[in-house]
């Protein structure tokens, strides 16, 4: 295995990654990936997509001082499935969460009979739970809500996949008045075409941040070579009064797998962050992602050198749209 870890990155691996693996659950499970991460009573909570020996997934909490050491897995706190759910025949899968006021808003995929769509359910403490419903039909996953309203109205970021796989999968963003009815739908983030790292299917990453320059947003792009696919992450910048407008978008990707935990497992050459935390000290950010579909791990940030990278990159007029897709600005 070629080590390309490089001391310049802007996230940093915690070096006791992985945090959790399937061996860290009572009952055998075949993979814990993909968490979603909040605070709850001042303690990080993950919420984890675990897979089990059926190959059906569960949301699962664990939760820890610090959030890198510590993890205590509660098996029976968080969402399960049930087969009577149409939307979640299959299993549930990759929470984001997102707090507004003093409830919790996670958005997740159900793994329905009929595709993976995007369901809402909302709690306090993550053991009761309030099933809100479909937000979106299939095909449409890697979704999340901001946590608040503009004009009135709430806004998603989600992922639905085209009937025509060629034309590519595209970040959308839809708005609602009450959580139900959706529309004025329209492309945030469009994959890229040709050579590029995004090229071809994009998906959302941890909700978006609030911070002063502007919502940041992480997303993973997805290149696809002879020997698969390469899950990878880049941020853009969104307009803190109007989210459907894209002030900036990296061009290059500023987290891809290279360690041995992202490399090899159930599907190698994955990191796929739910969740992301800003800590007390307003600059510390914990990025959560599974690695290879089979471990959960954490990267360590400075929200202001990531601001300073995307800011790099402003978006104007058509750059971050359709007709210059295939050539923005210089790698
Ligand atoms: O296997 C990699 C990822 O594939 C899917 O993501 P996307 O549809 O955005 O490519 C998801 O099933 C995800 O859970 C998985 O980690």
């Amino acid at each position: 295995m070629i080590d390309r870890a490089d001391p310049r990155e802007l996230l940093r691996r915690y070096s006791g990654n992985p945090i959790l693996r399937p061996q860290d659950f009572p009952k055998m499970v075949n993979a814990v990936f993909n968490p979603g991460a909040t605070v709850v009573d001042g303690r990080t909570l993950l919420l984890l997509r675990v897979e089990y020996r059926t190959g059906l997934s569960s949301l699962v909490a664990a939760t820890s001082d610090d959030g890198l050491t510590g993890w205590e897995i509660d098996p029976v706190r968080g969402l399960f499935p049930s087969s009577d759910i149409f939307e979640e025949y299959w299993g549930i899968e990759d929470a984001r969460i997102t707090k507004v006021g003093d409830e919790y808003f996670v958005v997740y995929v159900g793994y329905s009979a009929a595709g993976p769509l995007v369901l809402l359910a909302t709690t306090r403490d993550f053991t009761n739970w309030e099933r809100r419903g479909v937000l979106m039909p299939p095909e449409d996953k890697d979704a999340a809500l901001f946590p608040t309203t503009f004009d009135g109205r709430w806004a998603l970021i989600h992922r639905p996949a085209p009937s025509m796989p060629s034309l590519g999968a595209h970040v959308w963003v839809s708005f609602s008045p009450d959580l139900r009815h959706w529309g004025d739908s329209r492309v945030l983030l469009p994959a890229r075409r040709g050579g590029w790292w995004d090229a071809n299917k994009v998906g959302l990453g941890p909700p978006p941040l609030l911070t002063k320059q502007g919502w940041l947003v992480c997303y993973h792009g997805v290149r696809v070579t002879v020997s698969g696919s390469i899950y990878r992450l880049g941020l853009a910048l969104l307009d803190l009064d109007d989210p459907s407008r894209v002030l900036a978008r990296g061009n290059e990707w500023v987290f891809g797998p290279h360690e041995a935990y992202e490399r090899g497992g159930d599907v190698p050459d994955v990191v796929f962050p739910c969740g992301w935390i800003l800590r007390d000290d307003g600059d510390t950010l914990h990025l959560y992602y599974g690695a290879a579909d089979t471990v959960v791990c954490v990267a360590e940030a400075s929200l202001a050198t990531l601001l300073d990278h995307v800011e790099q990159h402003p978006c104007t007029g058509e750059s971050a749209g359709w007709p210059l897709m295939g050539a923005i600005g210089r790698p």
